[in-house]
């Protein structure tokens, strides 16, 4: 993972089995990841895509974690490290990550034009994206202390 600090360690899981995974199933209790559904992003496949790959890709901000789960093809999740600068993390099959509330990110597919990937949430998912700036959010300000405490 280099010199992202930022994502908390990320997984990886046999995606052949995440239908009945004894691993996904811990992860989801001890993390409260009760809510979860399935998105396939390709153009054929989304509604919107155009649009929504668009959005993917506008440097953005949640409050609450964004957490995926690769099931099958791959793409890329780009997150500003300390200097502000972009650092681009490939994820392909059986790879979780979660981007913790605060931090600027954006996403993209690859070449193959295709990724399916499971995105989990605590309670009610909440899909609101902030593009930058967003600054003045509290939680914001909580995800650059973290970000100095672990320096
Ligand atoms: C997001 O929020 O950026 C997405 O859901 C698209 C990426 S899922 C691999
Ligand atoms: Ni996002």
């Amino acid at each position: 993972m280099g010199n992202f600090e930022a994502a908390q360690a990320n997984l990886q899981l046999d995606a052949d089995k995440y239908e009945n995974d004894p691993e996904l199933e811990k992860i989801r209790k001890e993390k409260n990841y009760s809510w979860m559904d399935i998105i396939t992003i390709c153009r054929d496949k989304l509604p919107n895509y155009e649009e929504k790959i668009k959005m993917f890709y506008e440097e953005h901000l949640h409050l609450d974690d964004e957490i995926r789960y690769i099931l099958d093809g791959s793409g890329y999740f780009d997150v500003r490290d300390k200097e502000d600068k972009w650092i681009r993390i490939f994820m392909e099959k059986g790879d979780m990550i979660t981007l913790p509330a605060g931090i600027y990110h954006r996403f993209t597919l690859d070449e193959t034009d295709y990724v399916k990937a499971m995105r989990l949430f605590v309670g009610e998912p909440v899909w609101k994206a902030y593009n930058r700036p967003a600054d003045h959010f509290e939680i914001r300000g909580q995800y650059l202390q973290f970000l100095t405490q672990s320096a």
